[in-house]
């Protein structure tokens, strides 16, 4: 692509119907990637998230814990909010549709497609979906009245409407499509698009009647019961968070270069947004990049499986950057991805630790071992010119990979380099050079190295910034535009400087990190509550979140006795125990608590056990189940019945 500037980059703006999980991190971690990407390579760049607030999804959402739609909203949006900040997303403008600016500008561009003779009024009769938020026609639906997107039933609404001459637009759409072979990627979703468009478009319906929670139409139409579409409402957001209809600076960064979606909203952002853009007389963006979906263990995530995997934890756990590598390594863009600890694990263990974090060790080894930490590249040139020309290579490739979303290849071309220089050591071995007397050649080996970890560092700097910035200050430079240019764009060399010892960037990650699901925690100080792997926000007052006791049935516990316990062997954390809950065979279960616990100690004392949590492996070790335990400063003590109690009683 060619990458006019500035640069405008989005992502979806998230529905505050729930907290963030995977999907929602990895389309604002692409999204974060691209940009910081971009302003690497200086270019003037806005980055926009936000949160999509209005519509019947949330007002029933608020109403359903008695709370008004305004009130719930604040709260999750804060959620999404916080979770970037800690994530240190780099966005420059985080939209809210209940802001007052964005209602107006909604507004005015309600009012200007009006003027443009493309909205009229008339009556909608058809099938709707709540959940996401969507109109289908009869023949869409599944056995008559279930969603084709979501399979959940859909309602029959019938009520005035105003509609947007959406049929007027298919022929400039498949115009633009075909025109712009780039405006839709991965291209497959391109051709869906077009296939869809072919099929004939039918006027869509913007207004809605029947409840309130909603951008009201402009005064001059005069029609108060009437509600914005949320679709159109949300859309707009990528307009009035440039101040599109009030003060229009901000519009010098429209069109769009890339705006990141989900596969599933592909039809809104392909269909819907490029048509309201020409009847604005707008320009249309450059690329709408929709990626593929994750599973966990092979399986959809949905709440009622309790299998959603929630990014804080696993970022907590495993580290932000590794997650972040790890989502963007892992998939090819717009596939499908997995997400298992098996996966996560071997990628920190292999790619980063093997490839990266050992070559960082090796060169802060050598270089104290044989110069005191002093490395000078004058003689790197004279050397090593072949590998440095291997690396610039690999290098040359990477440019244009990121804005055409090939973010996988890229980190793919990047590891290249590093094999260049894991290589140079094992064939010109510096203690041999060393040893020789070589040791201009040794320090110009050590350069080379050194040289080719800051070119990495810099390029992987998007993708992974506070690991890239430990190895920048070990290397004694700044990960910046002047530092792209001078050591990518001019292929210069560091000047002289003096290593700086830091600790593994890596350390061996030898069993899942995620196993604290196995013991149900009530942190006692912090505000978080870890329920079969669902993490709760709390709320403010008392630091305990606040659940429904449909929430707490959700979790079977009964009362269990050990009569069998051993260790796992090479695990400083786990025992593995037989479990009788009342089921005619015993449960195995897998628990942390090795530390605490002699397994003779265990046998025939009663436990609480969580059992309806998925099976786990932990360290090849089948588990279904967990144990109850409490943990403080004074250790882990299992919670155990007062008084004896059939195995299998369920606790209440
Ligand atoms: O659709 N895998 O908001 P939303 C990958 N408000 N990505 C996923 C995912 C999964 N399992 N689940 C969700 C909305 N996503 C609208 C958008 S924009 C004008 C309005 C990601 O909260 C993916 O990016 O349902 C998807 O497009 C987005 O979350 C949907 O978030």
């Amino acid at each position: 692509m060619t990458c006019h500037k500035p640069v405008y980059i989005t992502t979806p703006i998230y529905y505050v119907n729930d907290i963030a999980h995977i999907g929602h991190a990895y389309t604002t971690i692409i999204a974060d990637t691209i940009a910081r990407y971009s302003r690497l390579l200086g270019y003037d760049t806005y980055f926009l998230t936000g949160t999509d607030e209005h519509g019947q999804k949330i007002e029933e959402a608020a109403l359903s814990r008695g709370e008004t739609p305004k009130a719930y909203a604040d709260k999750i949006s804060a959620t999404f909010k916080n979770l970037w900040d800690e994530f240190e997303i780099s966005y420059d403008s985080f939209i809210r549709t209940t802001d007052e600016k964005h209602k107006k500008g909604v507004q005015y561009a309600f009012s200007k497609m009006h003027d443009n003779g493309d909205i009229y009024k008339d009556v909608y009769k058809g099938h709707y979906c709540v959940s996401c938020e969507a109109f289908f026609t009869k023949i869409q639906l599944v056995d008559e009245s279930g969603c084709p997107e979501c399979g959940k039933a859909t309602s029959i609404v019938e009520e005035e409407s105003y509609f947007f001459k959406l049929s007027k637009y298919q022929d400039k759409l498949l115009a633009w499509y075909n025109e712009n072979p780039d405006c839709i990627l991965p291209k497959s979703k391109r051709n869906e698009v077009i296939r869809f468009v072919e099929g004939g478009l039918e006027d869509l319906s913007i207004t809605r009647t029947s409840f309130d929670w909603g951008v009201k139409l402009p005064t001059n139409l005069n029609d108060p019961k009437h509600v914005m579409y949320v679709w159109l409402d949300a859309l707009m957001n990528y307009l009035t968070a440039l101040g599109y209809g009030d003060d229009e600076a901000g519009m010098k960064y429209w069109p769009a270069n890339v705006q990141l979606i989900g596969k599933d909203i592909l039809r809104f952002h392909a269909i819907y947004w490029p048509a309201f853009l020409m009847s604005l007389d707008l320009p249309l963006p450059k690329h709408i990049a929709a990626h593929g979906w994750w599973t966990r263990d092979g399986e959809k995530m949905s709440k009622s499986k309790g299998n959603v995997v929630n990014p804080k934890e696993v970022a907590d756990a495993y580290g932000l950057d590794n997650f972040r590598y790890f989502m963007l390594r892992e998939v090819p863009f717009g596939g499908d991805g997995d997400f298992s600890q098996k996966a996560l694990i071997d990628r920190i263990n292999n790619d980063l630790g093997n490839d990266l974090g050992n070559l960082l060790n090796r060169l802060i080894g050598m270089s104290e071992k044989y110069f005191e930490c002093n490395i000078d590249s004058s003689r790197v040139l004279e050397f090593y010119n072949d590998e440095l020309v291997e690396v610039k290579q690999s290098l040359i490739k990477l440019e244009p990979m990121m804005f055409d979303m090939q973010i996988h290849r890229y980190l793919e071309e990047l590891w290249r380099p590093l094999s260049v220089a894991n290589r140079a050591i094992d064939k010109y071995q510096p203690w041999v050079l060393m040893k020789d007397g070589k040791t201009d050649e040794a320090m110009a080996l050590v350069a080379l190295i050194a040289n080719i970890l800051a070119r990495v560092a810099i390029m992987l700097y998007p993708i992974m910034p506070k690991t890239t910035q430990t190895i920048s200050d070990a290397l004694n430079f700044e990960i910046d535009n002047e530092s792209f240019v001078k050591l990518i764009r001019d292929d210069e060399l560091l000047n002289k400087f003096t290593i700086s010892k830091v600790p593994p960037l890596f350390p061996r990650i030898e069993e899942s990190l995620l196993e604290i699901v196995e013991t149900t925690t009530v942190e006692n100080t912090n505000k978080k509550v870890t329920i079969n792997n669902v993490k709760t926000e709390s709320n403010d007052n008392d630091g305990v979140a606040l659940i429904g006791i449909d929430q707490f049935f959700l979790t079977s516990l009964k009362i269990g006795t050990v009569i069998e316990a051993a260790e796992v062997p090479k695990s400083d954390r786990l025992l593995i125990l037989q479990v009788d809950i009342g089921e005619g065979k015993p449960r195995q279960i897998v628990a942390g608590i090795k530390e605490f616990y002699a397994p003779t100690d265990l046998i025939n004392t009663q436990v609480c056990v969580v059992a309806n949590l998925k099976p786990a492996k932990l360290m090849g070790n089948h588990s279904e189940g967990m144990l109850l335990a409490a943990k403080d400063e004074n250790g882990l003590h299992l919670i155990r019945p007062e008084a004896p109690k059939m195995n299998g009683t369920p606790i209440r």
